[in-house]
């Protein structure tokens, strides 16, 4: 398509760029994370958002190119943020199945760290749980490559895959983000605030760490709040926003 044709182009043009949305902690929110979600600044269409484009570059095999892409660029972030006496905290980058199927995708990652000087302790990567449905050897070894080298690993959209409890407990991850779908409704709808309620105890019985994403009403964080989730995400608190302003939410620590 039209799009795709471009993607390369778009690449050198340094047409992409990174947004950024605070993660906080539901008890005092704090900012204490942030997550990278890429946009497209396209010369005739404009700002275009990751929904309608990341599937065509999955699809096109372009992820695995963007994919470096966007680890670079959040190196890079938080080199210059750390320059700039930003106080830093951990960046979540979302990473296609795709990507995880590259058996380049540790080395690369570790090298880009490296590169930049940034601890892996500063990275965070999210998977969804459907990516896990096809799940390989590499995708598998990466994984825990990954996480042996102190990336914290998120299953992201947790609740809208099948990836069940077994999965949970193999898998090298360190905390769950329940999918926005649970939340929007949560005080209404008793199936979403039970499915919520199981999935935080579950996942604390586990040791995991709880995100709520998706959170646009006060309502919805009272609820949050009582049933002990740990952190929160989404428009009601703050909206994802360019480079500048994530820096300045982070000197403030809102
Ligand atoms: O911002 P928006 O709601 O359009 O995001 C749509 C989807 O695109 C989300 O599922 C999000 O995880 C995904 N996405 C956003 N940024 C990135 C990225 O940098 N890499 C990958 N692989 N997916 C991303
Ligand atoms: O699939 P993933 O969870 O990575 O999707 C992240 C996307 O969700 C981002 O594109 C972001 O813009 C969007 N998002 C973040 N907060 C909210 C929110 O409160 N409501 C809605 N509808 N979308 C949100
Ligand atoms: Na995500
Ligand atoms: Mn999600």
């Amino acid at each position: 398509t039209e799009l795709a044709a471009r993607f390369r182009p778009a690449l050198q043009e340094g047409e992409f760029r990174l947004h950024f949305q605070p993660k906080l902690l539901l008890e005092t929110l704090e900012v204490v994370g942030l997550e990278a979600l890429i946009r497209w600044d396209h010369p005739e269409h404009g700002l275009i958002f990751p929904g309608d484009f990341i599937p065509l570059a999955e699809e096109q095999d372009f992820i695995v190119r963007l994919g470096r892409w966007i680890i670079d660029a959040v190196c890079r972030q938080l080199a210059a943020w750390r320059l700039d006496g930003v106080p830093l905290v951990p960046v979540a980058i979302n990473v296609s199945a795709r990507q995880l199927r590259d058996d380049k995708l540790t080395g690369d990652f570790i090298a880009t760290l490296l590169e930049h000087g940034i601890e892996a302790a500063l990275i965070e990567i999210e998977i969804t749980e459907s990516s896990l449905i096809e799940d390989t050897p590499v995708a598998q070894r990466n994984l825990d490559e990954l996480a042996r080298a102190g990336i914290r690993l998120a299953l992201d959209d947790f609740g809208t895959g099948f990836s069940g409890l077994s999965r949970l407990k193999q898998l090298p991850i360190s905390t769950v983000k329940i999918d926005r779908s649970f939340i929007g409704d949560i005080r209404n709808d008793t199936n979403d605030a039970v499915i919520v309620a199981s999935t935080i105890s579950l996942a604390h019985n586990l040791g995991l760490t709880v995100v709520a994403e998706g959170v646009e009403t006060r309502d919805q964080l009272v609820h949050l709040k009582a049933a002990g989730c740990d952190q929160v995400q989404g428009f009601y608190l703050q909206r994802p926003v360019a480079a500048e302003q994530a820096a300045a939410i982070l000197h403030k620590k809102i």
